[in-house]
């Protein structure tokens, strides 16, 4: 048995990646009848918002499904009250270190998986009892960390006893077999999800992502510590600029504020900040979630049959 389908529940060990703005209660709905993991992402939302996204997945699906915790948001504390009170049965957590709420966490029922981008990070929080982690590579979407998923899984999976759950670059079967390969027990996807039909992201946005090749990502906020994989525009061309100039930070977030909504929501695929991980070249349609997450699996199972003697 696999430890992570046990852990969460599903037919598949994938889960969603927690994209902020973009995974609202249908598209978690969605993943989870597909036998997947779905995510509500509370992303920059407040407590309220958050509940009534519960509660709306509950409306669409009786088969699990989890929050993830952006942990810069303000409303952090009284969010985590909320999925306390609401039984939700896994979340994820980004952007910081979920610690200090495992122990109400734990108590209430509630799995915790966080994101980590180094083995550091990986070792403290495995020492406060979190269930399992996402070892999440510079080839994702949204905030980094500085590590490829092809050096950071093994050597977390390495450095731990808890089951790896490995993210970034990963959008087709060849790339869940490779996850398999490098020591991991489940995947995250966030990119292909963008483009589910379910998912109720702006259709510029989708196309932006289905239109992208292999080098049309960038990472910003480096300067300021928050290095963010976007994909190229007008936008980024801006905070570029701002970044060799050395301007100051309240210029730089100035621009930024605002800037997700505007391309996920809005359509403003210009001035929005289009969040999407290096793998989006390989992400060509709109699809249900149920038949991406088949497709991710079969060809998984394809690419390990197909692997031939490497050697004589
Ligand atoms: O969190 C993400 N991806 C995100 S969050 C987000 S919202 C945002 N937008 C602009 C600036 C900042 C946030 C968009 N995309 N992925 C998981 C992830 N977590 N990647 C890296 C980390 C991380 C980084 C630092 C986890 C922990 C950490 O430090 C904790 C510590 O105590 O050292």
């Amino acid at each position: 048995m696999n430890r992570i389908k046990e852990l969460l529940g599903t037919r598949y060990p994938i889960i969603q990646g927690g994209m902020a703005w973009v995974a609202e209660h249908r598209l978690a709905a969605a993943v989870s009848e597909g036998g997947g993991l779905g995510l509500i992402a509370a992303g920059g939302a407040d407590a309220a918002w958050v509940r009534g996204q519960i509660r709306g997945a509950r409306a669409l699906t009786d088969k699990p499904f989890g929050v993830n915790v952006m942990l810069l948001n303000p409303a952090v504390d009284e969010i985590m009250q909320v999925i306390i009170e609401e039984r939700v049965p896994v979340i994820t957590t980004g952007a910081g270190n979920p610690g200090k709420y495992i122990p109400a966490l734990k108590e209430a029922g509630t799995k915790v998986i966080p994101v980590v981008a180094n083995v550091a990070l990986a070792i403290r929080l495995e020492r406060t009892g979190v269930d399992a982690v996402i070892a999440e590579g510079l080839e994702s979407g949204g905030h980094i960390g500085e590590m490829t998923t092809m050096a950071l899984v093994p050597q977390v999976v390495d450095a731990l006893k808890i089951p790896v759950i490995a993210a970034g670059g990963i959008a087709d079967g060849r790339g869940v077999a490779a996850a398999f390969l490098l020591g991991a027990e489940g995947i995250q996807v966030g990119t292909r999800f963008v483009v589910a039909a379910e998912c109720q992201a702006s259709q510029a946005y989708k196309e932006k992502i289905i239109g992208a090749g292999d080098s049309d990502t960038v990472v910003t906020g480096r300067a300021t510590g928050h290095p963010v994989r976007v994909i190229k525009n007008k936008l980024t061309r801006e905070v570029q600029m701002l970044e060799k100039n050395g301007s100051d930070l309240e210029t730089y977030e100035n621009l930024l504020a605002g800037s997700l909504r505007n391309a996920v929501v809005d359509g403003d695929v210009d001035r929005g900040s289009l969040m999407s991980g290096q793998i989006a070249g390989l992400v060509n349609r709109i699809q249900p979630a149920a038949e991406i997450i088949r497709e991710l699996f079969d060809g998984a199972r394809e690419t390990l049959a197909s692997v031939g003697e490497i050697d004589d």
